[in-house]
């Protein structure tokens, strides 16, 4: 039986970078994810009988509200859900059934890397048909509808059973509990050479993936361990649970301390990485040296043609704002597209669509290919692996013949967590209105060559994105880029964006803070950090 439950909005359902974002008391409070849920349904048309996909990272109140959104998608009129077993789909899993099955759409429960946990964070993300997030029109029209919303519909039938493979027929719609793994393996297999990688293996190369306690595990145990005969323990931290182990699932240098401190050991394994809480993410680490990811996105594109899924080229990289330009000189040599967009995943989407792009990244550590419409943490281990197996070369030796090739892009984020909001959004109301006066301005040897606050303008689609970073552009390449995180849930996170190009080899070897520190110098001048958040250092450093 379908009933209308009579609700109240929430002022604050408004979807940030990647989705809705709260604590996860602020989620169980009355009608909140429903009214959410409902704001989506009621900013979609045309869904009547078609397919919804529905799945998460396992993080506590996952199943709650799987079960929640499958009564309401039953009672809303869609025709079947597909949803992972446990409630388990790695973000770039989800993206691949959507395709796979032409489903109308997907809900993804995930707040990715933030840590979860009864009093830690809680997300819930739309996907559009094509796979990827729901693009910002969507977005836009799904804090409105929430603003107003006064009624949600809903099923009343029993909770469906996650944590068997079935298909049952529940108040006239089809569930389908799916096997979570399988599609996304098969897929993983179409695109690399799972042979030439197991080859390399057999060997004696040596891998270590850190799962972080978050979704990757079992993806990551079935295709390294068992597809690809990488010896048990190979996969750490696998099985995916509710708090992440009390850790944050955020694969990065403070994180994954302890891999990295094994990487860079004498008896260090051959590879090391890690993935985030929904699998999107990936931290790339050979012997002895950490890859950044705007490097590894850089090298991952000038290298795809090893890859079978890639063997034809590529057509064009397109890369986030604050990304190093370290794959813009990989598109130039190689005369493909190079497209800048803003920060997240949704603005890929188009582009990818359209043929424009074939392979994305972002300096978070978010890279991908036209295969879904989502970053994939585990597919760019893979395509790592595969030009490691065809190229028979260590990591160190790839990254730095790179550098010598196209140069070097130093480059590092300085985050400011939890900053007071107000403070946070004075020092970019500051910084903005500074802008016109910049040009010309000195920091140490430093001269502003141009500053702007980046606005996106979609080739595909025409839509305009405004306010989406402050760019300060120095003589000779070098910048700093300013902007407030859209997936935090405590105060605002001040991101600050520090790159110098170095086009001279034997200047490879600098410490990257060394090698940026009168940028850094020149950014807290700027911006007077200190002055508006009265924070002296950041609290990580990427
Ligand atoms: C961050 C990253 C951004 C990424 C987003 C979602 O956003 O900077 O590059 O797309 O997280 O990633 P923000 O607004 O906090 O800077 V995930 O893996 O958390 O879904
Ligand atoms: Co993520």
């Amino acid at each position: 039986m379908i009933k209308t439950v009579s609700t109240t909005p929430y002022a604050d359902q408004k979807p940030g970078t990647s989705g809705l974002r709260k604590k996860v008391p602020e989620f169980q409070q009355p009608n909140y994810a429903e009214n959410f849920i409902q704001s989506i349904f009621d900013s979609l048309e045309g869904y009547q009988g078609k397919t919804l996909v529905i799945g998460g990272d396992g993080r506590y109140y996952n199943r709650e509200v799987i079960q929640k959104a499958i009564k309401m998608a039953a009672a809303n009129g869609f025709g079947k859900v597909m949803v992972g077993k446990g409630g388990i789909l790695s973000t770039p899993a989800a993206s691949n059934i959507i395709r796979k099955y032409k489903a109308f759409g997907g809900i993804i429960l995930s707040a990715s890397h933030n840590p979860g946990g009864p009093t830690e964070d809680f997300g819930i993300k739309y996907n559009i048909g094509n796979g990827g997030p729901a693009p910002e029109k969507i977005t836009d029209a799904i804090y409105e509808r929430s603003k107003v919303i006064d009624s949600y519909k809903i099923s009343d039938f029993p909770d469906i059973n996650l944590d068997r493979i079935a298909r049952e027929d529940v108040g006239g719609m089809i569930v389908s509990v799916i096997d979570p793994v399988e599609d996304y393996a098969a897929l993983m297999e179409e695109l690399f050479d799972f042979g030439a990688i197991r080859n390399l293996i057999s060997l004696g190369f040596r891998l270590n993936f850190d799962a972080m306690s978050a979704v990757t595990g079992p993806y990551a145990k079935e295709i390294f361990e068992i597809r690809l005969g990488a010896p048990d323990g190979s996969v750490r931290n696998f099985l995916p649970l509710p708090d992440f182990g009390g850790h944050h699932p955020d694969p990065n240098l403070v994180h994954c301390k302890e891999l990295y401190d094994e990487m860079m050991s004498d008896d260090a394994p051959d590879f090391g990485a890690a993935s985030d809480g929904d699998g999107d993410r990936n931290l790339i680490i050979g012997k002895g040296i950490y890859v950044t990811p705007s490097d590894s996105l850089a090298i991952l594109a000038a290298n795809a043609n090893l890859a079978p899924g890639y063997s034809h080229g590529i057509a064009g990289i397109a890369r986030s704002m604050p990304t190093s330009g370290a794959a813009d000189r990989v598109a130039e040599k190689r005369g493909v597209g190079i497209y800048e967009t803003p920060t997240g995943w949704k603005f890929f989407g188009n582009l990818l669509d359209a043929g424009m792009a074939t392979i994305c990244g972002e300096e978070s550590s978010g890279t991908g290919s036209n295969h879904v419409r989502e970053k994939d943490g585990l597919w760019a281990v893979l395509l790592w692996l595969n030009i490691l197996a065809v190229r028979g070369e260590s990591v160190i030796d790839i990254v730095t013949q790179h550098w010598a090739t196209y140069g070097r892009n130093y480059y590092s984020r300085h985050d400011y967590e939890g900053v007071d909001t107000n403070a946070a959004n004075g020092l970019i109301t500051a910084l903005r209105e500074k802008l016109p006066t910049l040009p010309g301005t000195k920091y140490g040897d430093l001269t502003v060559a141009a500053a702007d606050d980046f606005a996106y303008h979609d080739p595909v689609d025409k839509s305009v994105s405004q306010h989406q970073g402050i760019r300060i552009m120095f003589e000779g390449g070098s910048r700093v880029v300013f902007r407030l995180s859209g997936t935090g849930t405590t105060g605002a996170t001040l991101r600050v964006y520090i790159e110098r190009y170095e086009p001279d080899s034997t200047r490879h070897n600098i410490e990257t803070q060394e090698a940026l520190a009168d940028l850094i110098a020149a950014a807290q001048a700027v911006a007077d950090i200190k002055g508006h958040t009265g924070r002296d250092a950041p609290t990580v450093i990427t």
